[in-house]
């Protein structure tokens, strides 16, 4: 066995997150206002960030030997897709020029075909694995962080988890999905130049039937404040339609122009659950351009937003599960701006030193679009 502690997570915990009951119970405000308090990052005495929400739902499991780690393996194993061979199949995954003038101007890109419904129906096999309260799956422990129900609240379920890239083969290939890094690549940059791109970190948000919880309005680089400069790009893959009613992803429009002296919002609940949350951080001026729009994203279809991008979703109220995957990626150069591991159970990638080696591989390279060069 290699050496990890005995994991916190109780498969009670994780029934009970499921349970067909609703109540009108909600965490205090007071409540919220600690928890949020507690996670969100601050500049130590010494001038060191710490980010104590880094340290929630750490998953301690210990991992079998016969488990492989796909994280050593830096390029798509092929049992998604066909990995590419030429410069010709690579580009035709290029986004037009109106597409980029449309992500940099709103913060956003939507509806992007990037997965078959076949793909999606193979990945969601995958993701059941993760689901399952009766049996957790053996490569539990490699998972950065595992929430059963990140609110905590059993009719407000969220399941939350990131680093299955590691665990099974096909989330390990869509980490390297061309029509998502081909796109990622012109993205990712203010200056629009085309880069390099690394892996920061994947995700799963999977919202139970009718007992789906929110996803509360936040930027995603409130949580990333540990790697610099502000170089990173999310996309996500909704492997379910989604919808109003489901609890689909929402932008607010222009929000990625929000920020504080170049930093973004700072976290106001770190449990998710407070669609409200947002509002006491806001100026008037952003509260008055507050007006959230629906991606609506089919099976297969991924939207890209920026860091700074404000974004969100209801509560599920239909009989069948929303779930998505999302991928995060960082250009090539970012580096790490913290002297605590960057990711949980992973090395520490010292403060200044550029992100790369096993848990952040290049996912795509500029010259892969470039004849010759494949
Ligand atoms: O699944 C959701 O509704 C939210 C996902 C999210 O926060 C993201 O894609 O960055």
């Amino acid at each position: 066995m290699r050496n990890r502690w005995i994991t916190a997570f109780s498969r009670r915990a994780f029934a009970a997150a499921f349970r067909p009951h609703r109540s009108t119970a909600t965490m205090s405000d007071a409540k919220r206002s600690k928890v949020a308090e507690e996670f969100q990052g601050y500049t130590d005495s010494e001038g060191r960030y710490v980010n104590k929400q880094a340290a929630v739902g750490v998953v301690k499991d210990e991992i079998p030997d016969d488990v492989k780690d796909w994280s050593t393996n830096h390029k798509p194993s092929g049992l998604l897709f066909t990995p590419l061979k030429s410069a010709a199949e690579w580009s035709k995954f290029r986004l037009t020029q109106k597409q980029i003038d449309q992500y940099w101007q709103q913060g956003y890109l939507s509806n992007i075909p990037v997965l078959t419904e076949e793909q999606c129906d193979r990945i969601l096999d995958d993701y059941k694995l993760f689901t399952n309260p009766e049996e957790r799956h053996r490569g539990h422990g490699l998972f950065y962080e595992f929430h059963s129900n990140q609110s905590g609240d059993p009719n407000n379920v969220l399941m939350h988890a990131l680093g299955h890239w590691r665990i099974t083969q096909l989330f390990h290939d869509l980490v390297f999905v061309p029509a998502i890094t081909v796109a990622s690549s012109q993205l990712i940059d203010p200056s629009r130049k085309e880069r390099d791109i690394r892996l920061w970190h994947d995700q799963l948000f999977a919202k139970p039937a009718r007992y789906g919880g929110v996803v509360a309005w936040h930027q995603d680089y409130s949580y990333w404040i540990r790697t610099k400069p502000m170089l990173h790009l999310t996309v996500h893959v909704a492997v379910d339609e989604q919808t109003v009613e489901n609890g689909g992803l929402h932008f607010v429009p222009g929000s990625h122009r929000w920020h504080r002296d170049g930093m973004p919002l700072p976290i106001t609940d770190d449990s998710f659950a407070d669609m409200e949350s947002i509002q006491k951080v806001l100026t008037n001026e952003e509260r008055a351009a507050f007006k959230p729009v629906p991606a609506l994203l089919k099976k297969g279809e991924a939207s890209f937003h920026h860091p700074l991008m404000v974004h969100g979703s209801f509560s599920n109220q239909t009989d069948k599960p929303r779930r998505a995957a999302v991928v995060n990626y960082i250009a090539d150069g970012v580096y790490s701006d913290s002297d605590d591991p960057i990711l949980a159970g992973t090395p520490l990638v010292k403060k200044g030193e550029k992100m790369g080696g096993q848990f952040y591989p290049l996912v795509y390279e500029t010259r892969y679009c470039q004849e010759g060069s494949n």
